[in-house]
């Protein structure tokens, strides 16, 4: 094989180099404090010089902004049966399927900074009402794809790509009424999963039934990350013709890299192979969606640790915007 060093990060589906900053500081889906300062710690240590250093234009939206996230999450009555706060992730993730809709129709990028992973019905349903011919590569130790009928925590960010889907809507708690107003779901062909090693019985059948196609450390160790990451773009983007959305949970990657984050799995991708997935996607020119969750500040005990985490955020946001080793 011939190494092409003429490869240069472009943008097909994203015409000037626009970004929307979405900011998602959520933590309702899971009951751990500290995911909501994600987006404070990652501006803080250096994303928005990112943007501008790669060449971006951006705006911050910040559809929380004015929502009482303390006092919700703090709602004892918010449950609904084995569902937790079913009305706060609604609220909240109906403003940010809202924001990032109209990140996609202004033709800018949509960066979703989270926040826990529960965010990820909205991103990726706004993205494939955007984008109906695109595909989603969602990276993650977790398939985050429980449905309100079978999650055995209630965390609702286990259960994300469920809701997207539509799947198991006669069992959704009531305050979804606008998620099942908007008809077009994502399809389970639209979406492929790489770095899974944590799924629940419930969801691996659910993956099978749908024949969703889903690449776990298993895969990524018998044929490496590079084989992966070409065959999830071959399944979603046909090989790198159609949009790609990606949204990442840091817990992706091990937490040797990745210690403050809320649901760590040993065995995951190693720093390298976390980013390099990313430089791939970003090389097919199909980068038109990109979500970073679960960076949980307070989850480490060292502040080595936080940088770690934060500095893998961050990393993954520079690939994304097409900063290259050379
Ligand atoms: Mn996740």
């Amino acid at each position: 094989m011939t190494v092409d060093f003429n490869e240069e990060p472009h943008y097909k589906f994203i015409p000037s180099k626009k970004a929307t900053i979405i900011k998602a500081p959520f933590s309702g889906g899971q009951g751990k404090g500290g995911v909501e300062f994600g987006p404070e710690q990652l501006i803080k240590h250096g994303l928005l010089e990112e943007f501008e250093e790669l060449g971006w234009k951006y705006t911050i939206a910040d559809p929380l902004a004015g929502t009482d996230l303390i006092a919700q999450k703090n709602d004892p009555t918010d449950v609904y049966k084995n569902c937790k706060r079913p009305k706060m992730v609604s609220e909240c993730c109906e403003k940010i399927y809202h924001a990032v809709s109209d990140a996609h129709a202004k033709k800018t990028l949509p960066v979703t900074i989270g926040g826990d992973h529960s965010i990820g019905m909205s991103t990726i349903l706004a993205f494939s009402n955007a984008h109906p011919d695109g595909g989603i590569i969602w990276v993650d130790a977790h398939a985050d794809i429980n449905t309100a009928s079978t999650t055995d925590s209630g965390n609702l960010h286990g259960c994300p790509v469920a809701f997207a889907m539509g799947l198991d809507e006669d069992n959704w708690p009531p305050h979804f009424a606008w998620l099942k107003q908007i008809t077009k779901k994502v399809k389970p062909s639209q979406i492929t999963y790489i770095g899974l090693r944590d799924v629940d019985k419930p969801e691996k059948k659910i993956l099978k039934d749908l024949g969703i196609k889903a690449f776990s450390m298993y895969h990524v160790d018998k044929y490496g990350i590079a084989e992966v990451v070409r065959q999830a773009i071959e399944h979603v983007a046909d090989g790198g013709k159609k949009p790609i959305h990606v949204s990442y949970d840091v817990d992706g990657i091990d937490p040797m890299y990745v210690v403050a984050t809320g649901t760590p799995v040993r065995g995951g991708l190693t720093l390298r192979e976390g980013l390099f997935l990313v430089e791939e996607i970003v090389n097919t020119g199909c980068l038109a969606g990109l979500d970073i969750v679960e960076v949980n500040p307070s989850l480490a005990s060292t502040d080595t640790h936080v940088m770690d985490t934060v500095n893998t955020g961050l990393s993954i946001a520079r690939c994304a915007l097409g900063d290259t080793l050379l």
